[in-house]
């Protein structure tokens, strides 16, 4: 595998980059001097958040039965308050504890004064009537009751949920609409994962920032990154004990190349796909992933950055001074503390996806994402095979029983992410060579000028539903399609 490969799959191990020391230096006070200078009194160094995570709400007997409601609520972010969006008044929305065989139920309030819906991306489940429906449109001020069946072979691992109504998608997660769901077996009250979902917006005057045409193009990046809804927070930890970071990519367009040197981490999934524990200095989730990565307390206070990634731009020196890179940030910081609490960290899921490589394929197929000159949103148009999405058009249908090689290619001076929704896609190719193992993802990031390939089992499931780039501004601007199953 070749090192592009590598991080089209999200995680390069260690010594792929450099190892080096970056734990971070705390500035500390030298050897006490005694003056008589009247010294002003020394500004207070701003404290780093404490660790918060949002609400968590598990099934009981099979069933988790939600009111969830979404409407603008004050956050306070980085000591200011802000007038977002939130599920049940709290950004990010409440984490969703589910076992396979569960039954979500979920009874969806829309308190915003413009239309939306819920998907709960990754999740393998029914896409038809009020199950994971991207076509539903819950008018203001309107319930609508979502019935989730997982099914009994449900894989284990990390899944999110925001909103899906086309047109309006990044404007409601960039306010602030998202929440984690988690399926496994785990009992929570012995091992509990730590949820760290990463998220950007950018704030005016006490609200969420109005983006510009030209953002929206390139996909908007908040100025701002938080980890669950607060700014760097400080995660206590005792030194040499394992924590595990269930990390959800929740930005609208931001790639979050995050370096983990330091924390000893081993990745352990992407999304519903398992790897057996690999040492990594850092990973790269594209908007949509999400990772389950164990770290080890340092000894010395320890940063997880998100460092700029450049993911292209608009091509041919049009829109000039748009860029895709954002400034490094900090995610979160592990500060070593000896009484700080280690949940204790549960044993390592198996992958339990099947090696489509080894079964009889009933067809293949090139999808195109493309941008192109248009009378569009400020003169380029997001498109896949030549098309803007239409809810009423099928751009692919596919047999139930069938497994299907998908080649999706990327002819634009742009990185798209390509999100296939309740079919996961196992990963054969990437960028002309063959991928190692069975590397199983629902976001897949497609290079500018490259491709991907991947193999896809309609084994259930009849209905329509979408796949789109998760560049969320480039989806509503019309970069998606509908699939049908029959
Ligand atoms: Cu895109």
């Amino acid at each position: 595998m070749t090192r592009r490969q590598v991080l089209a799959l999200g995680v390069v191990g260690v010594g792929a980059v450099a190892v080096g020391g970056t734990a971070l230096v705390v500035a500390g006070r030298g050897p006490e001097t005694t003056t008589d200078a009247p010294w002003p009194a020394a500004p207070t160094p701003p404290r780093a958040p404490g660790w918060h995570e949002p609400e968590v709400v598990e099934s009981v007997a099979g069933v988790l039965d939600l009111d969830l409601e979404l409407a603008p609520a004050d956050v306070v972010i980085d000591g200011t308050t802000v007038r977002m969006l939130a599920y049940n008044g709290t950004v990010p929305g409440p984490t969703l504890h589910l076992r396979p065989g569960d039954l979500l139920r979920v009874r969806l309030r829309n308190g915003l004064d413009e239309p939306t819906n819920l998907h709960t991306h990754g999740l393998v489940v029914s896409a038809a009537v009020n199950s994971d429906n991207p076509f539903l449109r819950i008018a203001p001020g309107e319930t609508f009751d979502y019935e989730i069946a997982l099914p009994d072979d449900h894989p284990a691992g990390v899944y999110w949920y925001h909103p899906h109504h086309h047109g309006m998608v990044t404007d409601q997660l960039f306010a602030g609409l998202y929440g984690t769901i988690v399926v496994d077996d785990e009992d929570w009250a012995e091992a509990a994962p730590r949820i760290v979902v990463v998220s950007d917006t950018t704030t005016a005057s006490g609200t969420v920032a109005a983006v510009s045409q030209a953002e929206r193009m390139l996909g908007r990046t908040g100025e701002t990154l938080l980890t669950n809804g607060v700014v760097a927070p400080e995660l206590a930890a005792p030194p040499g004990e394992d924590q595990r970071l269930l990390i959800v990519n929740a930005c609208a367009s931001r790639y979050l190349d995050l370096r983990l040197d330091g924390l000893g981490a081993r990745v352990r999934g992407i999304d519903s796909g398992h790897v057996a524990e690999m040492a990594v200095d850092r990973v790269l989730l594209v908007p949509g992933n999400r990772a389950d990565v164990v770290v080890t307390a340092a000894n010395t206070p320890t940063g997880v950055t998100a460092v700029g990634y450049d993911r292209g731009g608009m091509g041919m020196g049009m829109m000039s001074g748009g860029s895709t890179v954002a400034p490094d940030a900090l995610v979160l910081t592990v500060v070593p503390d000896a009484a700080a609490s280690a949940p204790s960290v549960a044993a390592a899921t198996p992958e339990t996806h099947p090696d489509l490589r080894d079964v009889a394929l009933h067809g293949t197929r090139t999808l195109t994402m493309q941008m192109g000159m248009g009378m569009g949103a400020g003169g380029m148009r997001f498109l896949i095979d030549g098309r803007e999405f239409d809810a009423e058009r099928v751009d692919q249908q596919v047999r139930i029983g069938t497994v299907e090689e998908w080649t999706i290619e990327n002819t634009s001076p742009m990185d798209h992410p390509f999100h296939l929704h309740i079919w996961p896609m196992q990963v054969v190719r990437a960028t002309g060579g063959e991928v190692d193992g069975v590397a199983v993802r629902d976001v897949v990031d497609v290079p500018a000028g490259g491709s991907v390939t991947v193999r896809i089992a309609f084994d259930r499931f009849p209905g329509r539903t979408v796949y789109h780039c998760h560049i969320l501004d480039h989806e509503d601007l019309g970069m998606m399609g509908v699939i049908e199953a029959s």
